[in-house]
């Protein structure tokens, strides 16, 4: 009654999920704060990459605060909200390592690379997600064609244009913090496909009996290790690295 009339919204207390859509919300805004006020006090080469930490962060408080809701009220996966989120996060965070190796020349060709490969993995990731209907053929087959955009990025990462942009900066703490970032990538980032997984129809739900739900505690969870972590990154660099 009370909680109608001033429509609060409880968390169960034996309710994982719940627990991490709020704790994640919190953890965003907290990390959104800090980057921005943080970016005062780095050099001025890194107070764009500060800013976009604290937008990527940003925007996923945003997105936590309705997701949880979305959840508590209907007690489903926020599955339009999440994929709204990450198009506009996973991008960002491509933005991070355009700017992060600029210096040795990136040039914006590669970040239009990398937002491409991005956004072919998440949008064949929502039809997986949102028309598979619990179909494991289209399941595995919407999953097989995201992971090829997220091999992509991986690839550039640890090998491609990207780590090769690293090396040539010539400054140690970038070239370590772009290697922190593409551990980040894939281990990180690989526990998207393991959230993805346990679907009705996906390969942990029909194989290994997972519970679907736990789809939304496996993303929530590799949101704030990512989002977090890779700020917290871009961070360290802007502190460490050598003063131009
Ligand atoms: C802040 C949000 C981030 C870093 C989101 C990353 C999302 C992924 C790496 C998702 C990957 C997927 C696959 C590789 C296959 C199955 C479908 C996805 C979209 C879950």
């Amino acid at each position: 009654m009370i909680s109608s009339i001033l429509n609060v919204v409880a968390i169960p207390v034996d309710d994982p999920i719940a627990f991490t859509f709020f704790t994640g919300y919190m953890a965003m805004l907290a990390a959104s704060v800090f980057f921005f006020f943080e970016r005062g006090s780095v050099d001025g080469k890194w107070k764009l990459s500060m800013l976009v930490s604290a937008l990527i962060t940003g925007i996923a408080a945003v997105h936590y605060y309705y997701m949880r809701d979305y959840y508590l009220a209907t007690g489903q996966t926020p599955t339009a909200l999440r994929y709204i989120d990450w198009t506009l996060t996973v991008p960002l965070m491509c933005v991070e390592f355009y700017l992060l190796t600029k210096s040795a020349g990136a040039k914006t060709s590669l970040l239009w690379k990398l937002i491409l490969a991005s956004v072919f993995m998440l949008v064949t990731g929502y039809i997986g997600e949102a028309f598979s209907g619990g179909d494991s053929t289209q399941v595995a087959l919407w999953g097989t064609l995201s992971t090829i955009g997220y091999v992509y990025v991986l690839y550039s990462a640890w090998y491609g244009e990207v780590a090769k942009l690293a090396k040539n900066t010539g400054d140690s703490t970038v070239i370590k913090g772009i290697n922190t970032l593409g551990w980040f990538v894939l281990v990180g980032w690989a526990i998207y496909p393991i959230g993805y997984m346990c679907m009705p129809g996906g390969w942990l739900n029909t194989g290994l009996g997972w519970e679907s739900s736990n789809v939304d505690l496996f993303y929530n969870i590799a949101d704030a290790i990512n989002k977090i972590g890779f700020g917290l990154v871009v961070y360290n660099i802007a502190i460490n690295s050598k003063k131009a």
